[in-house]
């Protein structure tokens, strides 16, 4: 599963470097959607796993805010791992993907952009049902 093809893109954050410090902002222009919701995974345990599902309709996009992670992707034919570990560099991931994020650094944050509100129905949980969902389309 290729970076850069219709499910998955890395995508740079513009960054404002100053000797305070740096700011990076998420735009609606920043990223190929509008968003509808922002969330944070934050004081996961060593050795925890996160995702394990995919979305029907939802589009993503994973952000490393601070330390580092990998999110493992599966389109139903190919697996790609991708470490997410700069705060001003993100990953778009569209709907159709299979994901799990996995080997977090200890106080590392994941920040998601999202391009719809929680809807559980979107979820496809069970990675057979996954496989059949892709096929089927
Ligand atoms: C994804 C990865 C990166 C809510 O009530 N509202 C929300 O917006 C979300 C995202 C979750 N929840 C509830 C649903 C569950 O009871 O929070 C609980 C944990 O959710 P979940 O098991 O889906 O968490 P993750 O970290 O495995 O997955 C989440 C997103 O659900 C998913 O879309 O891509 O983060």
């Amino acid at each position: 599963m290729k970076i850069n093809n219709r499910g998955i893109q890395i995508i740079s954050i513009p960054k404002i470097e100053e000797r305070r410090g740096n700011l990076s902002v998420i735009e609606n222009d920043t990223i190929p959607f509008d968003i509808k919701r922002v969330y944070y995974l934050y004081d996961i345990p060593t050795g925890s796993e996160r995702g394990g599902h995919a979305h029907k309709d939802l589009r993503q996009f994973l952000v490393a805010l601070s330390g580092s992670f990998d999110v493992v992707l599966n389109d139903g034919k190919e697996e790609t791992i991708i470490t997410l570990n700069k705060p001003y560099e993100g990953l778009l991931i569209n709907s159709g993907i299979w994901r799990e994020l996995q080997n977090f650094s200890s106080g590392s944050i994941c920040l998601v952009v999202a391009s719809e509100v929680y809807i559980e129905e979107d979820y496809i949980r069970d990675f057979d049902e996954f496989i059949k969902y892709v096929n089927r389309k």
